[in-house]
């Protein structure tokens, strides 16, 4: 018998089955959609890592360096479209009564797929702050006409996401540590689980008794937690239902 078949076949009872699911994603579910991932292969931008870059610090040492980053990547996922992987969410969210999907991504690719109850935990890359004001604007300015950007009232805007040492927003976080440690099923999709606190929830998910499935193409450092369903979000999550 071929176990990664019959390990489908068992997550997708156990979909078929709950009364509520949470799905936490991250940057291996838009790889299909042509958006680089932050760790591991075509995870570099020119020199630079996510850690280097993804930082206050960096933001005050070199604004226009880290915006040429997210300019980059803002050019990239503006040609994006979602893949079969995001397409198969929504439908899972019909499907089940109680369903929240918890991502890392801040591409919006699940909110142009069509998923409802989403929680993003890191932001977004369309919405803009200021550091002066502290207004948000959606902002989809492809390729950024000034670099950096500045808010009418002068000072610099940031991209309006969640770096480094920064806390996540508390009612994201909060609505997501609650989901997670009441669902009967958690799928964990493209995440190296290497970022906290968004690597907490597979474990509070356990904890609360759930059955966790991950989807990846390779093990992340927090596999051997899971049911581990190798292979692509764009062919694995069709599979599921
Ligand atoms: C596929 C695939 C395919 C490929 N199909 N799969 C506890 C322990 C240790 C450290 C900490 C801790 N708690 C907090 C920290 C500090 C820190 C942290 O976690 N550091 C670790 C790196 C050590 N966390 C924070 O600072 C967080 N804030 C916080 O905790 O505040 C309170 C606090 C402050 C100060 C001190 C202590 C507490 C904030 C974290 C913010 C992360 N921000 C970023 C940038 C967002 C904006 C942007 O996009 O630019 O978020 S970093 C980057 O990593 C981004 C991602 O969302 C995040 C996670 O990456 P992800 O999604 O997992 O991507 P990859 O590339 O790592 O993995 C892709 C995966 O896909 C791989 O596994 C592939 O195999 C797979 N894959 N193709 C399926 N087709
Ligand atoms: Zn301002």
């Amino acid at each position: 018998m071929n176990s990664a078949v019959d390990t489908i076949s068992v997550a997708r009872s156990a979909l078929a089955e709950a009364r509520s699911a949470v799905v936490l994603t991250g940057a291996g579910v838009s790889v299909e959609s042509g958006v680089p991932t932050f760790r591991g292969a075509g995870g570099l931008w020119k020199t630079f890592r996510a850690e280097e870059l993804a930082t206050p610090f960096a933001f005050e040492r070199d604004p226009k360096l880290v915006w040429e980053w997210y300019d980059w990547r803002r050019q990239r996922i503006a040609q994006a479209k979602p893949n079969p992987g995001h397409h198969a969410l929504v439908e899972l969210e019909r499907r089940i009564s109680e369903f929240l999907l918890v991502t890392q991504n801040v591409d919006g690719l699940h909110a142009d797929a069509g998923s409802r109850e989403i929680v993003e935990l890191h932001g977004s890359i369309w919405r803009t702050q200021c550091v002066g004001c502290l207004e948000v604007r959606n902002n989809r300015e492809v390729p950024m006409k000034s670099m950096p950007p500045r808010c009418r009232c002068g000072a610099l805007l940031r991209p309006d996401v969640v770096w480094f040492g920064e806390g996540l927003p508390p009612g994201a976080l909060n609505r997501a540590t609650r989901a997670s440690q009441k669902c009967d099923v958690m799928l964990i999709v493209g995440t190296s689980s290497v970022v906290y606190p968004a690597a907490s929830l597979g474990p509070a998910a356990v904890h609360g008794g759930a059955q966790v499935f991950e989807i990846n193409t390779e093990p992340s450092d927090l596999s051997l937690y899971y049911t581990l369903l190798q292979g692509k979000a764009g062919e694995v999550l069709p599979a599921l239902l």
